[in-house]
């Protein structure tokens, strides 16, 4: 076996472009930051992870330049000189020099969990309990759009890659005039595909109580995080008053969130991004208290590229809890990747890529074409 002591952490930050504009409840994506995370073995092996959060700070407060000063000053220094099979111990060691910055963590514990298994010369759900599916479902999201654009990718998107489901960003406009847009969307579509929406946390209680039940009465499927992060008595009351199963995503960023929203009964789903709860060792905590608790799982993003949705795919490929599809459809949001290989959708699912560690492997002059200067 090659020597697993990790050498060297590199961190680049790459500026790629969407195909199109994505409109979120409070800040529109034209290109995706993304920070790629580079764990190089003594033995000469590479591993790769993506520090990424949807778009920029709006999301959760890190961004991919907060994310390489926290790993080149602070968690690299913890990584070097250690195996890599000291993969749990250098990730509980995180705790000693940086507190929270999840997204910045995610990025370290995915990036040596790529570089183990490509040492090991095995598929990176190997490390994560061995095999439970090959592939997923694959919801997709379509920003903040007028409604006759709306239409028109849903069609494309159902003709192109049988997606089954799509999820629909509300919260940047007037809500009266949000929820008339996604009724009238529903009624275009007659229930021809599952319907979900999320508004990123930017309703209030009343709100929510307001134009919720319009949403139900149309026929949506899924409420995404209606209301701010740490009110899950609003969350609860949304998750008993209403009926239409809600996922809670910016209110559940670790294991302990995760236990919080279980007492609370506040929610029925999980959006499992492997990015916000620190990697893919506190991942398995957190599906592990949800799954105990009845509540189901979705393998959510964050927008990562290849390598980051790579991960979260082999996630999802062992863990039995992941049991409410996913949305792992970052890369095809990308005008172009920089992987030598793309990750497989098709049929409404998305496939785990196979081989050594991600299954994916880096296309350099990609990567160098799109690192900010
Ligand atoms: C989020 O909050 O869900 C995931 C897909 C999408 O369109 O937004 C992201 C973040
Ligand atoms: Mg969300």
């Amino acid at each position: 076996m090659s020597d697993m002591t990790i050498s060297r952490v590199d961190t680049r930050i790459l500026d790629v472009p969407l195909f199109r504009p994505h409109g979120f409840a409070t800040f529109t994506a034209t290109a995706q930051p993304i920070l790629l995370v580079t764990v190089e073995l003594e033995g000469g092996v590479t591993g790769f992870g993506e520090g990424v959060v949807p778009g920029g700070a709006w999301w959760g407060g890190e961004t991919v330049e907060t994310m390489k000063a926290i790993i080149d000053g602070y968690l690299a220094p913890v990584m070097v000189g250690r195996p890599v099979t000291d993969l749990a111990g250098i990730v509980a060691d995180f705790e000693k020099s940086v507190a929270n910055m999840r997204f910045a963590k995610a990025a370290c514990d995915i990036a040596m969990h790529d570089a183990w298994a490509r040492a090991l010369n095995v598929p990176m759900r190997d490390l994560l309990g061995g095999r439970v599916r090959d592939e997923i479902d694959c919801t997709w999201a379509l920003g903040v759009l007028p409604l006759d654009e709306a239409i028109a990718e849903i069609e494309e998107r159902i003709e192109d890659y049988g997606h089954k489901s799509f999820k629909l960003k509300m919260g940047s406009g007037d809500p009266a005039e949000d929820t008339d847009r996604i009724v009238q969307l529903a009624e275009a579509l007659d229930g021809k595909v599952s319907l979900r929406m999320d508004v990123n946390a930017r309703w209030d209680r009343i709100t929510s109580l307001k134009y919720l039940p319009k949403l139900a009465e149309a026929g949506l499927d899924l409420f995404e995080q209606p209301t701010p992060a740490h009110d899950l008595d609003t969350l609860r009351e949304i998750t008993t008053r209403i009926g239409v199963p809600v996922m809670a995503d910016e209110s559940v960023c670790s294991p302990a969130d995760a236990l919080a929203v279980v007492r609370a009964k506040a929610a029925d789903v999980i959006a499992i991004k492997t990015t916000k709860l620190g990697g893919l060792l506190e991942s398995k905590k957190t599906v592990a208290i949800a799954e105990t608790a009845g509540l189901a799982c979705h393998g959510a993003t964050s927008l990562e590229g290849p390598f980051g949705t790579a991960a979260s795919l082999h996630f999802a490929a062992a863990t039995p809890g992941m049991n409410y599809g996913s949305e792992l459809f970052g890369p095809m949001l990308l005008k172009e990747s920089y992987t030598t290989e793309d990750i497989v959708y098709t049929d409404g699912v998305v496939k785990v890529p196979e081989g050594p560690g991600s299954g994916l492997e880096p296309d350099w002059d990609k990567i160098n074409h799109f690192t900010r200067k």
